[in-house]
């Protein structure tokens, strides 16, 4: 079975890293939000593209979800003593290699899709993975005190500021990378990882045709819920969904995906959610959705796989 997941965030990697376990890695694709890349120290990140490969590659830091396993900040230590004013943003020594290799590549006219590829060869991941255009689209939170770079909403304020809106920085002019629009026509399924579905998702289904793509497949369509028992497991969203005027439950993020989603799995917890939910017309699987450890990672990829039989 052909699997395409639309990720972003560590929620995301820990469900791929249980289906990359069970299904050879060759048959999942994930299409990466972009939305958090960001400029620091002259340097092209792509957060979530890096969790994605980093953790399929079995290098990510598993004490925070990014970054390299045991990597070290000799580098970073003395980069803050010429420039202070980046302090907020950590980047270790091994993992500077991917961020320079990049920044390398883009600067020479390579698509940040080639990067990708060929960071996952290096690494030896063999599931493809893809961002969701090679347009840079930033997204900007805008906040009860002027707008602010994603990583800086999150990271530098830790999700303090007041929220009143989002935007996707030039997403008007993207278009799906290479093979984005192959991997969600030609899957049997698409997951939707819980990822935020504000600013994960979101960008993702903003990139002009995307929508359309997912409601045009033939692939059967399942998303796994972010929020459990009113909350998020990790994360803001929330908080932003709060703020923005929405209501924080899973009955929610499932009917931002209403009108292309087929099943949808709700955490045990909010089992009193499942007639609002059908009542979007979408098929509900009730399981355990939180992952703390390879078993409940495994567990939640093989209830994706079974709903998707
Ligand atoms: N998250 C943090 O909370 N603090 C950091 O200093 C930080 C640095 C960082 C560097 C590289 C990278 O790939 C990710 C990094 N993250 C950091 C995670 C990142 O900000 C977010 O978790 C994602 O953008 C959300 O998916």
């Amino acid at each position: 079975m052909k699997i395409t997941a639309l990720a972003g965030g560590v929620g995301a990697s820990k469900l791929l890293d249980g289906v990359s376990r069970i299904l050879p890695p060759e048959d999942l694709t994930v299409i990466v939000n972009t939305g958090d890349d960001i400029e620091m120290f002259g340097l092209y990140i792509s957060p979530d593209i890096d969790i994605v490969t980093y953790t399929l590659a079995g290098l990510v830091n598993p004490a925070t979800g990014w970054g390299l396993t045991s990597d070290t900040f000799h580098c970073l230590d003395l980069l803050l003593r010429y420039n202070e004013s980046e302090r907020w943003f950590n980047l270790g020594d091994r993992d500077l290699a991917t961020h320079i290799y990049r920044t390398q590549q883009l600067r020479a006219g390579k698509p940040l899709s080639a990067v990708a590829e060929q960071v996952c060869k290096t690494l030896g991941v063999a599931t493809q993975i893809l961002p969701m255009t090679d347009t840079h689209t930033p997204t900007t939170i805008l906040t009860d005190e002027g707008p602010l770079h994603f990583q800086e909403y999150l990271v530098r304020r830790g999700a303090e500021p007041k929220i009143t809106g989002i935007r996707f920085e030039n997403i008007a002019q993207a278009q799906p990378a290479p093979g984005v629009a192959e991997a969600i026509l030609e899957a049997d399924a698409v997951l939707l990882c819980p990822s935020n579905p504000l600013i994960s998702i979101g960008p993702i289904l903003a990139v002009p045709g995307m929508r359309q793509l997912l409601q045009e497949t033939a692939a059967k369509i399942i998303a796994v819920s972010p929020i459990v028992g009113g909350a998020s497991l990790k994360g803001p969203s929330d908080r932003m969904l709060a703020q923005l005027g929405m209501e924080v439950s899973a009955t929610q993020v499932a009917k931002l995906y209403a009108d292309f989603l087929d099943v949808f799995i709700l955490d045990q917890q909010d089992s009193r959610e499942q007639p609002a939910i059908k009542q979007l017309d979408l098929q509900v699987v009730l399981a355990n959705t939180v992952m703390r450890d390879l078993e409940s990672k495994m567990a939640l990829a093989q209830t994706v796989l079974t709903a998707l039989a």
